[in-house]
């Protein structure tokens, strides 16, 4: 079970054509276990997207880092109650998965849930309202950045507990499946939630029953502020196989890729069967905004910006003639669309505390089924 060789070297001078979108300068510090790039044990592969679906992807990684960098700044400021967790560096995964995704499809989502949400089209103004705790936000302001759900998209919602997206995805697969919908489920997790038995337990239950679900892990390299080999002895890949789940392995920082190996599992898990893909990607930010990442080595963190999937793809699209006023007017459209989503979110009203227990415990049903 090795991985495909690449190296370091070989990711960096694919990414290097422009400048980071952004990408801190890492401080400089001792050396630790994990100095290699997490993206480095995939191979190069060939670009085959059109022109215009690589635009899409790359619009939506602009938006979710433009989104999230505002974010950022908005947490430093106090204008965001709890805490967040970033996916910078991560968003050509949630673009590239989500884009194999019907608008009927569905996901589950992590506590670094914010790219999903944005790429399975929540709306950005009540996204910027919900993680600022307003009343007109989502989820009413209630549930905040790891909390973000709204079915009308398909999106199950973020989630605080390490692999617990993964039983609600495999309940909606199932009800999919019972409804006879031919919709497919994405289960984004993590590397850090390969050690978790519900992870064991749902791709059983997804194999033995045939779901059409597709488990996507974001493999960062890191699970909080331990490298995810400490804590785990097998791999993705040998859990797939143990389930005859088909597996695939991509450069999760690689849109293309993550977007050509997404269409080609949703398609076969629409016909019924799970799959598994995993993406190799790097976490740029802490684990959650204000981590100093004071246990991250320096070699680690140099090699982030050259495989950014975001100066990645805007070099591809140069290449397939797409001008650099085009790309810069379409990043002015985002900025655009940001600034006003936290206008928007700064001018809406605090829930009312009485509130709070609202939509917490169902309701009653009135159908004669009730309490079956
Ligand atoms: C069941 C459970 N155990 C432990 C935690 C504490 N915890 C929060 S995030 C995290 C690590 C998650 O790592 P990973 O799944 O790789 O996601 P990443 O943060 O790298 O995106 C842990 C252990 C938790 N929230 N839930
Ligand atoms: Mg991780």
């Amino acid at each position: 079970m090795k991985a495909p060789a690449s190296g370091p070297k070989a990711m960096a001078t694919m990414a290097a054509e422009e400048p980071s979108e952004g990408l801190r300068k890492p401080a400089a510090r001792k050396p630790n276990r994990t100095a290699k790039s997490n993206t480095s044990s995939v191979a190069k592969r060939p670009a085959e997207l059109p022109k215009d679906a690589l635009l899409d992807l790359y619009q939506t990684m602009l938006l979710v880092r433009r989104a999230e960098q505002r974010l950022s700044a908005l947490f430093a400021d106090g204008e965001i109650p709890g805490f967040i967790h970033l996916s910078i560096g991560q968003e050509a995964v949630a673009a590239g998965v989500c884009q194999a995704l019907a608008a009927q499809d569905s996901i589950a989502s992590t506590h670094r849930g914010h790219g999903h949400s944005l790429a399975k089209g929540v709306d950005l103004e009540a996204f910027f309202l919900e993680i600022m705790g307003k009343r007109e936000g989502i989820c009413g302001g209630r549930g905040g950045s790891m909390h973000v759900a709204d079915m009308a998209v398909g999106m199950l919602g973020a989630n605080g507990i390490v692999g617990a997206g993964l039983s609600l995805a495999l309940g909606s697969a199932l009800a999919h499946q019972l409804r006879r919908e031919r919709r497919v489920v994405a289960a984004f997790f993590g590397d850090g939630a390969m050690a978790e038995g519900l992870l064991h337990e749902c791709l059983n239950l997804a194999a033995l029953w045939k779901l059409p679900l597709l488990f996507v892990c974001e493999n960062n390299g890191w699970s909080e502020f331990s490298p995810t080999s400490r804590q785990f002895a097998g791999s993705l890949e040998g859990l797939a196989k143990t389930f005859g789940i088909p597996y695939r392995r991509v450069d999760g920082n690689d849109v293309e890729a993550v977007a050509l190996a997404a269409t080609a599992a949703v398609e076969v898990a629409r016909g019924g069967g799970p799959q598994a893909l995993e993406c190799m990607t790097g976490r740029v930010r802490g684990h959650f905004e204000g981590d100093p990442q004071r246990y991250r080595d320096a070699e680690e963190l140099a090699q982030l910006p050259k495989i950014d999937p975001i100066p990645r793809a805007a070099a591809r699209l140069r290449a397939l003639k797409v001008s650099a006023a085009a790309l810069q007017e379409l990043s002015e459209k985002v900025d655009r669309r940001i600034e006003a989503a936290v206008a928007r979110g700064r001018q809406g009203t605090l829930p009312d505390f009485q509130e709070a227990l609202a939509d917490v415990y169902t309701r009653p049903s009135t159908s004669p089924r009730a309490g079956v």
